[in-house]
């Protein structure tokens, strides 16, 4: 048996923790992320039928019995995931029952997986169910996404508009937009709902004044769209209130997406 320390999944989860927390994201236990592992793979480190203990989850995810994910651990800090992966994360997977989470790793200390579970793995189901090569969800609160929250319509057609008016890509890198969810209660199974909902259409999706999930079939993938997001979001900070001279038109915008050969959402432009 190889040693999990070493595994790529953990070595990617321990980068993409630190990244996210230097890029001043996911500070204190802000932020999770859940990442869908291969069983073959995950057999080479661990024994599969060594379960250490059983977590229950509070919601029915029949569709996903059997898969296995490494999440963050609820009350952890991104910043120390790098330096404690064991205490900091935890492989589970989901049992016959679909309700109880089976530990095969991880959250040494006694702890659990993340109070953001139902939206992470209702997020997979409805990702899976129109990308099945869809493996992650990550959620952040990325600081200029969020101060745009306040000063910017929540309406996701024009929440779109104007992220992918302010880098040249974005129409490129997200052409289905960004969905937004009003104010909820997070760690609920009904903030979970509405999500996953939303996930069907958007791999992207904003908690209005709390932060944002990102969906993709790796961690590089659902990393770059937040950080795409990101990026135009402080473009908007950084120019909103100043006096706009330029702009990319919507035209440009059908042109870059024709050109790229990307299937945008047509219903977002102004043409
Ligand atoms: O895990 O970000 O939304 C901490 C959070 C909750
Ligand atoms: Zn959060």
């Amino acid at each position: 048996m190889k040693n999990i320390l070493d595994a790529p999944f953990v070595e990617e989860m321990k980068k993409t923790t630190a990244n996210m927390y230097r890029l001043g994201w996911d500070e204190r236990n802000g932020g999770n992320i859940s990442y869908m592992l291969d069983e073959k793979e995950v057999a080479e480190y661990l024994d599969l039928n060594n379960v250490i203990r059983t977590i229950p989850t509070g919601f029915d995810a029949k569709e996903l019995i059997g898969k296995i994910f490494i999440v963050t651990g609820t009350g952890k800090y991104f910043k120390n995931v790098e330096y404690d992966p064991e205490n900091n994360l935890g492989i589970i997977r989901i049992a016959e029952d679909g309700t109880t989470a089976e530990l095969l790793w991880g959250y040494a200390d006694g702890g659990k997986f993340t109070s953001e579970l139902p939206a992470h793995l209702m997020s997979h189901i409805s990702r899976l169910s129109v990308d099945p090569e869809n493996r992650v969800v990550i959620h952040s609160h990325p600081t200029n996404t969020l101060a745009m929250n306040y000063v910017h319509e929540l309406d996701e057609k024009k929440f779109t508009h104007t992220l992918w008016e302010m880098c040249t890509e974005c129409i490129v890198v997200f052409p289905d937009g960004v969905g937004v969810l009003p104010w909820m209660l997070c760690g609920t199974n009904e903030i979970g709902e509405a999500t996953a909902e939303k996930m069907k259409e958007f791999r992207l999706v904003i908690w209005a004044m709390h932060g944002i999930y990102g969906a993709g079939k790796n961690l590089d993938e659902a990393f770059g769209l937040i950080e795409t997001v990101e990026k135009a979001a402080q473009i908007y900070m950084l120019t909103s209130h100043l006096p706009r001279i330029n702009t990319i038109k919507d035209k440009d915008m059908q042109i870059l997406a024709e050109a790229f050969g990307v299937e945008y959402r047509k219903d977002f432009l102004n043409l």
